[in-house]
């Protein structure tokens, strides 16, 4: 068991240190590109860490736009990994409080719950809490709509660098507990840190077995 997962940990960090090329954003539905290979979306809150956690996940510094304002990303962004192509990373616009009229995040809302809901191709997807907050009601609702839609997540707690060891242990356990009240999460919690690396070579692995599930 050990072995095999340092093996797939070390696939999959040469995957992610491949090609990963940047396909196309789409602000509506219409605009998907065709779902013939898999797909893992990362979803969570305005800020959480989305578009950082695929840079840091890719190892590269900006290949999705981060930013210190809450609704830097307003479209779902396709990227592709490995050559020939194994499969698509999506980074979606946050929800909960961003810096963007409300129509317009009701939009994006839309834009997020219909492509989470209906498309075949998504394998995955990475829901993001910030470990500093732990689960939000605004996170809860995603879960509960994650749950309904039957669409598999891991929850990830992002920014991890940013609170004591004791109080992460203590997040992290919480989180954990209502991991385990939905039937669509993965009873584990992955922690994270984009800034110092930390838990990314795991969550690396995770993803390349997700995709090929
Ligand atoms: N210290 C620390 N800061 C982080 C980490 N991950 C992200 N940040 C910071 O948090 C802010 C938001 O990061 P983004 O990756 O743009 O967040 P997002 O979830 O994509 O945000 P939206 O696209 O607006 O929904 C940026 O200032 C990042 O530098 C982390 O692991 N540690
Ligand atoms: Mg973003």
């Amino acid at each position: 068991m050990e072995e095999e997962n340092t093996e797939l940990m070390e696939q999959a960090r040469k995957l992610f240190s491949g090609p990963v090329t940047f396909l196309k954003s789409a602000p509506a539905l219409k605009f998907l590109p065709d779902g013939d290979s898999p797909e893992i979306a990362f979803c969570g809150r305005s800020n959480v860490g989305k578009s950082s956690l695929l840079n840091a996940l890719t190892g590269r510094k900006s290949i999705a736009r981060t930013s210190v304002t809450p609704g830097r990303t307003q479209e779902l962004n396709f990227f592709e990994v490995g050559e020939p192509l194994q499969f698509r990373l999506v980074d979606m616009p946050g929800y909960g409080f961003a810096k963007a009229p409300p129509a317009v995040v009701e939009t994006w809302r839309r834009l997020v719950r219909d492509y989470l809901r209906g498309r075949v191709a998504l394998k995955r997807t990475l829901l993001l809490v910030d470990a500093r907050h732990g689960v939000k009601t605004v996170d809860a609702e995603m879960m509960k709509m994650l749950d309904e839609a039957a669409v598999g997540y891991r929850i990830v707690l992002t920014k991890s660098d940013k609170i004591k060891a004791s109080e992460l242990e203590k997040v992290h356990a919480e989180t954990i507990a209502e991991a385990r009240k939905h039937p669509a999460a993965y009873p584990e919690v992955h922690v994270t840190s984009s800034e110092k690396g930390l838990g990314i070579a795991e969550l690396r692995a995770a993803v390349l077995s997700d995709s090929q599930t």
